[in-house]
């Protein structure tokens, strides 16, 4: 690894840094020129679907419909390298505890089924069978109710009902997965503001907008496709305000890459008209002076007898509690909407007049929003700030989570759950002739008290790395390992398979891009996107070796391995012909996957029906409802005292996908060669004695027992608001009590965490 470097990076998200950071990958992961070949297939109808992020897919494609990131990740599920049997021989599970994500990930594709040995403290092979076998015996041994099943977002709609429908059969409903982490604030706000738990708007609504809010969602890296809409909406005039304590470059201007004249002539489309730098969790009270600035000009409007500010008429019809909602932002004083928020009051009524301007507003937000203490209340918020303009179920307008993994949404559609209220209990009970479990089951924090407290005695892991991307790695990597069995079916060497259980496996799957060869003949499978279209999918490569089995067949075997036999669901011929499987789906879900089959490769993908779209709010109201805050403070956590207490952010570099690092560098953010480092405001750097470059120490501010450090982390001076600091996500996710998380949806509070900068232990350094 060359020296870490920082300075200012003045390029724009896309552009040339973007294909000489993709020629790198490339090269690395040793695909020359299939990569590209493979890479046209990418998100095209007939093709595969990219294995990032989950942003729509279009109905007629770019030539190439991939981004940097999105290439990114097919090159390192597409490595030409291999963790082999003869890897784990050299290597003992204690010896590779002290490697990095990177250099784990870097190792290639897992090839063969692996079962820890603990004498020899080395995982060897073991046959598929045996595993099974073991694995069968173990989980009948245990209360269903002690063990969980997580899923990390990526799996086929086919294996997550699969799995689904496996917990249940064997007794629990515990089916966290990783939006628990990510936009559950979204499922549990937006359901009870407008009857449906999933954004509202379609990619064609892109195309009509003249005004986009952008609140916390780092498109340049996490969403990069989207940025094509985006700038085709600058190109026609449309305006875009940004909320988001970092000047995020791909928020700022972007040289599409696919774009032989904006290359050649270095040219750039400025992304956002106006950028606001809220503090980190001031987007409540941001948000609330907006509104009131609203609320403001339209009672000024009707003393005038001007046209409106609001949307009357459908405030009349469609909302219900706008009333005592108009009484809490009037109630708010400016003062502590500012101090709140770190925006003036000129800043916040900017916005509230480019609002006010707009016919038709899209509100797009990420984890900036959601990953806090108040995530749920500041998601209804934005919805709230929706409503007043009518910005919800009419065209060119609506909501926008951007969702996280590519299939996230897709699993909970398809019974993916811990809360059996949103599955059709009933249906699958008819269907498959048992009886489900009916109480709640644990979500992501709940897993990990139980398995802090021992209740949790097994973890079943489809894919993902959860001992890395939860909270309070010191204390939970300890927990985990006290439990009797870990298995996890996953792509690559992750922390997760070396802080294991008493009995622990490691089953090595097929990825999305792969041909997966059944008994009926080469398989497809099918996504959700962030905008609630169904994608088929269809791999295309090689596998990566023959003793790899496809997710479906694990599920099936696991499920056979476990479960008495029932003569109504067939796991082998399911495991042989997913179509079977989309046939079941559309039973349990007949008017959300109609003609499913037949329909799964439409261009633009199969579309879920979206209610609140229509205007049929399914809500205990029956109306869309505005939901008042309990106050402006972000964070009840956050002690009042002293002001050495900053707001830490953890964050994805440009390098990364989640715990998956791919380098270490953050090209948008000017860093080079480190992951290591505490992005710092100046005058809070002057005021603590800082200087830039300096090594500190940072410890969360916190009530409890635990002590929670990162040691030897590098300042850098940047452009952050005042109070705040940010770093990189998971290196950091030591420093994040368990308890610290949304107060509803329970999605922990990773951009708000209140930290103490300790002078460094390894002293200033170069
Ligand atoms: N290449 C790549 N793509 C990805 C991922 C990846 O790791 N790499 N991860 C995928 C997943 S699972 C997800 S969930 C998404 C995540 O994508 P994002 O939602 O973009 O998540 P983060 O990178 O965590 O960054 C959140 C953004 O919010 C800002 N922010 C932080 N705190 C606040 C706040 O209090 N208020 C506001 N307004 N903004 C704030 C940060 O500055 C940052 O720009 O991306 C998906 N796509
Ligand atoms: N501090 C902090 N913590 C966070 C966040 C944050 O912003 N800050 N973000 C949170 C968010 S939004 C999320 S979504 C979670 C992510 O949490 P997870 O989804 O659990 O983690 P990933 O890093 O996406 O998982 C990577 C692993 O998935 C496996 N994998 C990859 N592809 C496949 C596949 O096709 N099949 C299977 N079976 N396995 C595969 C590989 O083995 C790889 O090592 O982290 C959360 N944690
Ligand atoms: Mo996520």
């Amino acid at each position: 690894m060359s020296e870490p470097k920082i300075e200012a990076y003045d390029g724009p998200a896309g552009g040339w840094g973007s294909a000489r950071s993709l020629a790198e990958i490339l090269t690395r992961e040793e695909i020359p020129v299939t990569g590209a070949a493979m890479l046209m297939k990418q998100n095209k109808p007939g093709g595969f679907m990219c294995v990032s992020c989950a942003w729509s897919k279009p109905a007629k494609p770019l030539a190439f419909e991939y981004c940097e990131n999105g290439a990114k990740a097919t090159a390192w599920e597409q490595t030409r390298k291999r963790t082999t049997p003869a890897f784990f021989a050299e290597h003992t599970v204690t010896e590779l505890r002290g490697w990095s994500d990177y250099a784990l990930e870097e190792q290639g594709r897992l090839t063969h089924p692996m079962r820890y040995d603990p004498v020899s403290d080395r995982y060897e092979t073991v046959s598929w069978a045996d595993a099974f076998a073991e694995i069968g015996r173990e989980l009948r041994a245990l209360d269903p109710k002690s063990v969980v099943c997580y899923a990390s977002g990526r799996a086929s709609l086919e294996t997550s009902y699969m799995y689904a429908l496996f917990a249940r059969m064997y007794g629990n409903n515990n089916l966290p997965d990783s939006s628990n982490m990510c936009h559950e604030p979204t499922s549990v706000g937006l359901k009870a503001s407008i009857g449906q738990a999933v954004g509202t708007t379609r990619l064609e609504d892109f195309e009509t907008a003249d005004l986009f809010l952008f609140f916390g969602q780092n498109v340049g890296s996490n969403a990069p496709r989207m940025l094509h809409p985006l700038q085709e909406a600058r190109r026609r005039g449309a305006a875009i305000v940004t909320f988001n304590p970092l000047r995020e470059r791909g928020l700022e201007r972007f040289t599409d890459p696919q774009s032989p004249v904006e290359m050649l002539t270095r040219s750039s489309t400025r992304i956002s008209t106006q950028y606001h730098q809220v503090k980190a969790g001031g987007d409540l009270a941001a948000i609330t002076g907006l509104c009131k600035a609203l609320l403001a000009a339209d009672r000024a409007a009707e003393a005038a007898g001007r046209a409106r500010v609001l949307d009357h008429a459908f405030l009349e019809e469609h909302t219900h509690g706008l009333d005592a909602f108009g009484a809490f932002c009037d109630a708010q004083g400016w003062p502590a909407i500012a101090r709140r928020s770190g925006l003036t009051r000129a800043d916040l009524e900017a916005a509230a007049a480019a609002y006010a301007k707009a016919r038709s507003t899209i509100g797009i937000y990420g984890m900036g929003l959601t990953q806090h203490r108040k995530g749920t209340e500041t998601v209804q918020m934005l919805v709230n700030l929706m409503l007043l303009r009518g910005n919800v179920g009419r065209p060119g307008a609506g909501i926008c989570p951007v969702r996280g993994h590519s299939n996230v949404q897709g699993q909970r559609t398809v019974g993916i759950s811990e809360k059996p209220e949103l599955v059709p209990l009933d249906r699958i009970a008819a269907q498959y002739g048992f009886a489900p479990p009916r109480d709640q089951g644990l979500n992501t924090v709940e897993a990990c008290e139980g398995i802090r407290d021992g209740t949790v005695r097994a973890f079943i892991g489809l894919g993902g790395n959860f001992v890395r991307a939860i909270p309070d790695t010191g204390p939970m990597e300890a927990a985990w390992r006290r439990q009797r069995l870990t298995v996890q079916v996953s792509t690559k060497l992750n922390r997760s398979h070396l802080v294991h259980g008493e009995v622990s496996y490691i089953l090595p799957c097929l990825g999305r891009i792969e041909v997966d060869e059944q008994a009926g003949g080469p398989q497809a499978v099918s996504m959700e996107d962030s905008t609630s279209c169904f994608h088929g999918s269809k791999g295309v490569t090689k596998p990566v070796s023959e003793h790899v089995r496809s997710e479906p067949w694990i599920v099936a075997e696991l499920a056979k391995a476990v479960l008495p036999p029932n003569p109504k669901v067939d796991w082998d011929a399911w495991a042989g012909d997913y179509a079977k499987v989309r046939d079941a789906i559309e039973a349990t879900y007949p008017d959300l996957f109609k003609d499913f089959n037949a329909r799964m490769f439409d261009p633009g993908g199969l579309r879920k029906p979206l209610k609140a779209r229509e205007r049929k709010w399914e809500t205990e109201t029956g109306k869309a409802n505005f939901v008042v805050p309990a106050g402006l403070d972000a964070d009840p956590d956050m002690p009042a005292a002293g002001p050495d207490v900053l707001d830490l952010m953890t964050l994805r570099s440009n390098d990364q996908f989640n715990t998956t690092v791919y380098g270490y560098h953050d090209r948008f953010r000017g860093v080079k060669g480190t992951r290591s480092i505490l992005f710092m405001n100046a005058a809070d750097m002057e005021r603590l004695h800082l200087a830039d470059g300096e090594h500190v120490d940072v410890a969360t501010v916190a009530s409890d027992e635990v002590v929670r450090v990162v040691k030897g982390l590098r300042i850098v001076r940047y452009d952050i608001p005042v109070g705040n600091c940010a770093g990189y996500y998971p290196e950091l996710n030591v420093l994040i009590p368990l308890w610290h998380h949304d107060e509803q949806a329970k999605t922990p509070a990773a951009k708000a965490i209140p930290v103490r900068i300790v002078k460094g232990s390894q002293g200033a350094a170069a």
